[in-house]
């Protein structure tokens, strides 16, 4: 084969990751992004300001020799802080220990790291450039400026999608062959405010914690940023429905949210001076569940993050998902010397997981808004651990196999369907595990519950 070149759509978190590994392979990459270098003129952000990073993310940092510069502005969050009435919020560690935690880093500055490097590594960054059409018989895709509306026509090998959820080169695609797609909106959309920090420069509150305020249809979470300030975000319904309580579009106005804020989220308040400013600044975003049956176009195109699997954001694992995505293409690019081969091998090794964490991620919601403080969610989080260690090879927590370990989502979803039918049996009628049938349980265990490969534990 010639030369191995690739043309690569959105320098969004994913586009640009996967610039560097492909670098470091010996392909020739071009990056098109549609917004201005944020290097230069600051992170035009749009997307929440900061996420989760967890073990997915940052082993396939650690393949880019990303990870110590993008942790050098990483927050630990050791846990949920639980915010409830009155009483002072209380922390549910995700781990067992500070070995088993997530990190909260800001969108701009990850996003930034991977360009320099990216850059670098020999990726020529084209930004500025927003697909707009392509032509997959001439292999010509048309950028537009959108600074002047002005046309660049670009001759391409392949084209990767990693432009994010509302992809145009899907949307390109589709218009040659029917990707099956499925867009699934959630019926909540979210809003994000802003903590400061104290007028001596400090956190407000507690920094190494995902805080959370559980109100049964609907919740805020904040995330702490490296300048001390928090990303608030509210999750809740777009339209009122009888027996949901509040919405979106009962709140018309700044005055209205903040009288909701003052019945609901009073404790949260308080810590958001400006909320006026930033409610009426910041619009409710939409959440959706996005599914292809087909992630390729033969040997010219393929898709991966968000462009092929956008998630609802609860289990914080998209950003993580669209990271495993690159390691994983840019393996399957070395395996394969045809591309048509390389991208449906990617297809078929990335679609069930992507799907199984799409799953999870909703299910989640649930789980975040209104059963986090319930006693049996608490009695079955301490007899998860308690079986965790009696049987370390066999029982690992849900939310460690998501977050901690790398095995695929799939099996971690497989594993977590049972485990939870056993935890509800187990903890049925009862509740302090000294009622706990250990006996049964374990014979359980050993029965459905298949000792998991050394490399996952
Ligand atoms: P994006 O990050 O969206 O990047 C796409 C890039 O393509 C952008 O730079 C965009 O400007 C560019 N682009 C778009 N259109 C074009 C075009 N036509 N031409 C050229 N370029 C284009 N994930 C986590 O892992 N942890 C979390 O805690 C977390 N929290 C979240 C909270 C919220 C509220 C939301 C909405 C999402 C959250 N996510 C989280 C998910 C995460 O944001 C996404 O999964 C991740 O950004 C996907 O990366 P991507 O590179 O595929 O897409
Ligand atoms: C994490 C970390 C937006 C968002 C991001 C997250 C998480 C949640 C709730 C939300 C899930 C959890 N979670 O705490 O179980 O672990 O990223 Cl809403």
């Amino acid at each position: 084969m010639a030369e191995r070149h690739l043309t690569i759509v959105g320098a969004g978190l994913a586009g640009a990751l996967l610039g560097i590994l492909l670098r470091r392979r010996g392909w020739r990459v071009d990056l098109y992004e549609k917004r201005g270098d944020p290097r230069v003129q600051g992170y035009g952000g749009g997307r929440s300001i900061n996420l989760a990073l967890a073990e997915r993310g940052r082993h396939a940092l650690r393949q880019a020799d990303a990870d110590e510069a993008v942790m050098a502005h990483a927050i630990m969050m050791r846990g949920r802080m639980v915010h409830v009435g009155d009483a002072p919020p209380r922390l549910q560690r995700y781990g067992r220990d500070d070995s088993e935690v997530i990190w909260s880093v800001h969108r701009g500055d990850l996003n930034i790291v991977l360009l320099d490097l990216a850059e670098a590594a020999g990726a020529r960054l084209h930004f500025d450039r927003g697909l707009d059409r392509v032509d997959f018989d001439a292999r010509t895709a048309r950028f537009l400026d959108p600074r002047d509306g002005d046309a660049h026509e670009v001759a391409f090998e392949a084209l990767v999608g990693a432009d994010g959820a509302g992809s145009a080169l899907r949307a390109a695609m589709t218009r040659v062959t029917p990707l099956g797609e499925q867009v699934d909106f959630l019926d909540h959309g979210y809003k994000e405010l802003e903590i400061p920090p104290t007028a001596d420069g400090g956190f407000r509150i507690e920094p190494n914690a995902l805080h959370i305020w559980p109100r049964g249809h609907y919740m805020c979470i904040a995330l702490p940023n490296d300048e001390r300030t928090f990303t608030v975000t509210l999750f809740l319904p777009h339209h009122a429905d009888p027996g949901t309580g509040p919405a979106f579009d009962q709140l018309p106005d700044v005055a209205a949210a903040r009288a909701f804020f003052e019945r609901e989220f009073p404790s949260a308040l308080a810590l958001i001076p400006a909320f006026d400013r930033d409610w009426a600044a910041n619009p409710v975003g939409q959440l959706a569940t996005l599914t292809l049956d087909r992630w390729h176009l033969d040997r010219r195109a393929v898709l991966l993050g968000d462009a092929a699997h956008a998630m609802v954001p609860f289990h914080g694992q998209g950003m993580n998902c669209a990271f495993e995505d690159c390691v994983a293409l840019a393996q399957h690019l070395d395996a394969h010397a045809d591309l048509a081969d390389a991208f449906a091998a990617f297809e078929a090794e990335r679609k069930p997981n992507a799907a199984a964490i799409q799953h999870m991620a909703l299910e989640n919601y649930h789980e975040m808004r209104d059963r986090v403080d319930d006693a049996d969610y608490l009695l079955q989080r301490e007899l998860e651990l308690a079986l965790q260690t009696r049987h370390p090879a066999r029982f690992v927590p849900h939310y460690a196999m998501v977050t901690f370990m790398r095995m695929p989502y799939r099996e971690a979803l497989e594993r977590s369907e049972i485990q939870r039918m056993l935890l509800s049996q187990a903890t049925d009628g009862i509740d302090t595990l000294d009622a706990v049938d250990w006996a049964g349980l374990d014979a359980a265990i050993h029965a459905r519950l298949p000792p998991l490969e050394p490399e996952s534990r």
